[in-house]
């Protein structure tokens, strides 16, 4: 099969003629290929969008939403195919992506279509000389970079607004795992999406990528992937004082005090640093956990996670898939071994299953994975490892904790287990990161605003942040 960009309402033969091969992380064999786009591709997308750009941003809002809508009930009716392909594409579990990627894809797009019927801007009246009012239009072609831990889940998360709010896009999945992009074209073409608004270009980031960032006429970057290339992005579209908004890595702290409910903590724990075999930006991967009560919580957290069922990513009951490709893999053992290294002790996994079935013989998995022992400022416990692997850390008290969780260079999320709810807030209000969650984790609010500090990100996307980047505001004041 092979999966085609999407430029101008049709799906097009990349200007190369040329593919790459598509790998299914569970077997570790091509099952399909994907446009090895280039910068020419790009600037055929970028004069679609530019043409669509004066009609789609001068539609009334109810008709834009309209058609976003549309979108959501096509991802919802082929919920089934679009899960399965992701599963395929990613490695996932098929239940994770039935009940959280594509769900969230429909619900990304309802959510900005719904919102753009509701928003309001500011006025502000100046001392009786004049009344201000701001104009918030939509600020063009925007290049949406999205990774491939969640595929649909974060492209349509650039897309919905970006569309929502007038402007036009070229969205660049990632080449790891471009099928559900590809499924979704199809349903944009299906849906009516005037043709140029959206288009899809495959490829490698380094050529497409690339060539979207340096590109004059794409005026707003919303990028989501790794540190090292978010700072490539930055780099790039600094000179050209582009508008950019980087979400990327995390080493996110998840802190349980001796007060919080056991049972609850682990599930929630091990969810957290498990969930999609460790590969989301916002797992808690380093589990600091008070003293008094760290042999029993480490002896419970270990055997929840060794318990975890590792299988064939399409069975419906398996809990933890294949990692999403040898790269990743081959990072997660490294930094297995550097622990070893760093005098960790392993209390389960650190090592591949056995066996899986025959069917994923080859295929890229790895056991969750528990490490003890180690100091917080080893380089396991500072760089992200985005793979299924957990560190526990005991803490005497909440100023040494809260040193502990801010020792990374990253500061997306943390999580913070305990019934003293006073202690909570302060906990809050001193962790470097983007988001709190307390005695929860991942329960995600589309109206907050999202993203990270320190090196996890640059500005914020969801609710009216995502209004406030994807608009230019201007303000006109009007004498009195
Ligand atoms: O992601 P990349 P990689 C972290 C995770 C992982 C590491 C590297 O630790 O091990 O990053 O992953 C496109 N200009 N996260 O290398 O390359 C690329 O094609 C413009 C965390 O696989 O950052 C893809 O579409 N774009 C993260 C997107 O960037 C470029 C999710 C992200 O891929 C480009 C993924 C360039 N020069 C990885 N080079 C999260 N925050 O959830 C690549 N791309």
């Amino acid at each position: 099969m092979k999966i085609s960009h999407y430029i101008n309402g049709q799906l097009v033969e990349p200007s190369s003629d040329a593919y790459l091969d598509n790998i299914e992380p569970a077997t570790g064999k091509v099952y399909s290929q994907v446009a090895d786009g280039d910068a020419r591709d790009v600037d055929r997308a970028v004069a679609a969008a530019e043409a669509a750009f004066e009609r789609w941003s001068k539609m009334p809002a109810a008709a834009r939403s309209g058609i976003l809508m549309k979108i959501a009930d096509l991802i919802d009716a082929r919920a089934d195919e679009l899960a399965r392909a992701e599963s395929i594409d990613n490695g996932k579990p098929i239940s994770l992506a039935r009940t959280l990627d594509i769900p969230r894809a429909a619900k990304n797009l309802r959510h900005f279509a719904t919102a753009i019927l509701h928003t309001h801007t500011e006025t502000h009246v100046t001392d009786g000389v004049a009344l201000n009012y701001t104009l918030r239009q939509p600020r063009g072609v925007c290049g949406l970079i999205s990774p491939w831990n969640l595929p649909l889940y974060l492209l349509t998360w650039k897309v919905a607004p970006a569309l929502a709010f007038g402007n036009t896009a070229i969205a660049k999945p990632s080449e790891i795992t471009p099928m559900t992009a590809f499924l979704f074209s199809q349903i944009c073409i299906d849906a009516g999406l005037p043709p140029g608004v959206l288009n899809i270009v495959h490829g490698l980031g380094a050529k497409v990528g690339a060539a979207i960032t340096a590109h004059p006429k794409i005026t707003t970057i919303s990028f989501t992937g790794g540190t090292v290339t978010g700072r490539e992005v930055a780099k790039t579209c600094a000179p050209m004082f582009k508008k950019v908004a980087l979400e990327m890595g995390g080493k996110n702290p998840t802190i349980v005090f001796a007060d919080a409910d056991m049972e609850k903590v682990v599930a929630g724990s091990v969810q957290a640093a498990f969930a999609n075999s460790g590969q989301v930006c916002l797992c808690g991967s380093r589990v600091f956990v008070e003293r008094s009560i760290y042999d029993e919580f480490v002896r419970r957290f270990a055997e929840a996670a060794s318990r975890l069922r590792v299988g064939d990513p399409l069975e419906p009951d398996t809990q933890q898939g294949a990692m999403v490709s040898r790269a990743q893999l081959e990072k997660t053992m490294y930094y297995v071994d550097l622990a070893r290294q760093e005098g960790g002790r392993i209390l389960c996994g650190g090592e591949r299953p056995k066996a899986v079935n025959e069917r994923c013989r080859d295929g890229y998995f790895y056991l969750p994975t528990v490490i003890t022992d180690l100091g917080v400022s080893c380089r396991v416990n500072r760089e992200e490892i985005f793979g299924p692997v957990a560190t526990i850390i005991p803490f005497d008290d909440e100023a040494q904790v809260v040193e502990y969780a801010n020792a990374t260079d990253y500061g997306l999320a943390a999580s913070v287990w305990t019934q003293n709810l006073p202690r909570a807030h302060r906990l809050a209000e001193q962790i470097q990161s983007g988001t709190v969650w307390i005695n929860c984790w991942l329960v995600r609010d589309l109206r907050v605003p999202f993203g990270g500090m320190k090196q996890s990100g640059l500005g914020r996307e969801g609710g009216e942040e995502a209004m406030r980047f994807f608009t230019e505001p201007k303000n006109v004041c009007v004498g009195t």
